[in-house]
């Protein structure tokens, strides 16, 4: 791997975020993850290729640890506000600047449910798209998604969930837009989420990623 993007992988899997940063005591005044997204991206190096080849495989072994009880949440966290910190240099670069936009998303990590590294890559990649995307954060119920489309009732709605437990809030979610907007399209995804349980719980698309979010949006708008 190209040693700027082996680095960075490095900084998220210990939680570096950045030169400043206290945490670890043994990369004290070292570049951290937000320095080396930067010097990435001075070397040519594609905002793609900085999330495929580093960020989201060094998240997955930050998982793969925490699963083997070789860290704990602290760390997760740690970990968590490192792929912050590069992602904040990424955003810019999947802004596509149109101003007419293509439609409205309207996205949020589940009820019960705090993971928003995931739902903030597929907002980002959607708004990319050309799309006005209404963000409403993590641990949202079907209030919060009913309210905002009364606002925008032709909106698109995307969830996310990370666990296998916050996973089936989406079946509420699902039937109550479904039951007051049997027209809305919702789209799902995370990590436990699969096509299966997107086809029992009425759900209209699944999408193991946000490329797979941006192409369904963009099929839709041609059907
Ligand atoms: Co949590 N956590 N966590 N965690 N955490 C997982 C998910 C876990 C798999 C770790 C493990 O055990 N190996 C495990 C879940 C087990 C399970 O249910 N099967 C777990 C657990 C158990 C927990 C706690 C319960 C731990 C505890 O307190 N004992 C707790 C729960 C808190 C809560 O939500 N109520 C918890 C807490 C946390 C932190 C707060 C410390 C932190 C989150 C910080 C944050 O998000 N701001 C955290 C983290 C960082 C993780 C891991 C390590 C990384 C998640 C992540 O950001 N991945 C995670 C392990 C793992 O995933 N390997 C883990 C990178 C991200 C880019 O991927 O989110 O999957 P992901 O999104 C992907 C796709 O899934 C897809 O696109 C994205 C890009 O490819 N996608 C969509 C996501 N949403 C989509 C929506 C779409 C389409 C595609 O359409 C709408």
């Amino acid at each position: 791997m190209n040693e700027i993007l082996s680095k960075l992988a490095h900084c998220i899997e210990v939680g570096k975020i950045d030169k400043t940063s206290p945490y670890p005591p043994a990369m004290r005044d070292q570049d951290g993850a937000s320095e080396l997204t930067k010097k990435a991206l001075e070397n040519g190096i594609i905002p793609n290729d900085i999330l495929e080849n580093a960020l989201i495989p060094a998240m997955a072994n930050v998982g793969n640890k925490f699963s083997r009880h070789e860290i704990y949440v602290p760390q997760m966290l740690m970990s968590a506000k490192a792929m912050n910190g590069a992602m904040i240099h990424i955003k810019p670069f999947f802004l596509s600047g149109e101003t007419k936009r293509k439609g409205t998303f309207i996205i949020g990590t589940v009820s019960g449910d705090l993971h928003d590294i995931g739902k903030n890559l597929v907002s980002m990649m959607i708004e990319g798209g050309g799309w006005e995307v209404i963000d409403l954060g993590v641990d949202v119920g079907e209030d919060k998604f009913m309210q905002a489309l009364e606002v925008h009732p032709d909106a698109f709605i995307g969830l996310s969930a990370l666990l296998t437990t916050t996973m089936e809030n989406m079946r509420k979610i699902v039937l109550t837009i479904k039951e007051k907007h049997p027209d809305s399209r919702i789209l799902i995804g995370g990590a436990p989420v699969t096509e299966d349980y997107c086809k029992k719980i009425g759900a209209d698309f699944y999408s193991p990623d946000p490329q797979g979010a941006v192409e369904y949006l963009k099929n839709c708008l041609s059907l």
